[in-house]
């Protein structure tokens, strides 16, 4: 979002936004403030099952979270040990995505892996 706002008068000797009745030349100049605003941003989980196997939670993590196998293992063990483990954080619609694949992939190989998303 932006919001413009006056900053100065040409001509000076009428404030800005003064009605002098159009006697003095006098124009309002506005800049337009840049303002960034930070996306939410939602949390990725996994969720522990005793059915999935450990080396299909690893590939997950490989191929939809772009872990290195280090790392995946790491997540994986995490998630088997506590019940839930965060796999990435992204903005709405890449984490819905990211859900979706998952989801998706672990129906089509008949594991019940679960993943969610949460408001980070
Ligand atoms: N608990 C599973 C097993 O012992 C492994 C596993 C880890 C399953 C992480 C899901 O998100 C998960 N085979």
């Amino acid at each position: 979002m932006s919001e413009s706002y006056p900053v100065s008068a040409a001509g000076g000797s009428q404030p800005p936004g003064g009605d002098d009745g159009g006697r003095s030349n006098t124009s309002i100049i506005t800049k337009t403030k840049p303002r960034t605003k930070r996306p939410n941003l939602y949390r990725v989980l996994l969720l522990n099952d005793d059915y999935t196997p450990m080396e299909f939670v690893v590939h997950v993590l490989e191929r939809f979270f772009n872990k290195n196998r280090e790392d995946a293992t790491r997540i994986m063990l995490h998630v088997h040990q506590n019940g839930v483990g965060e796999c990435g954080v992204f903005t709405y619609e890449i984490a819905e995505t990211k859900v979706t694949q998952v989801m998706d992939f672990a129906r089509k190989h008949q594991h019940p892996l679960q993943c969610v998303m949460e408001k980070n």
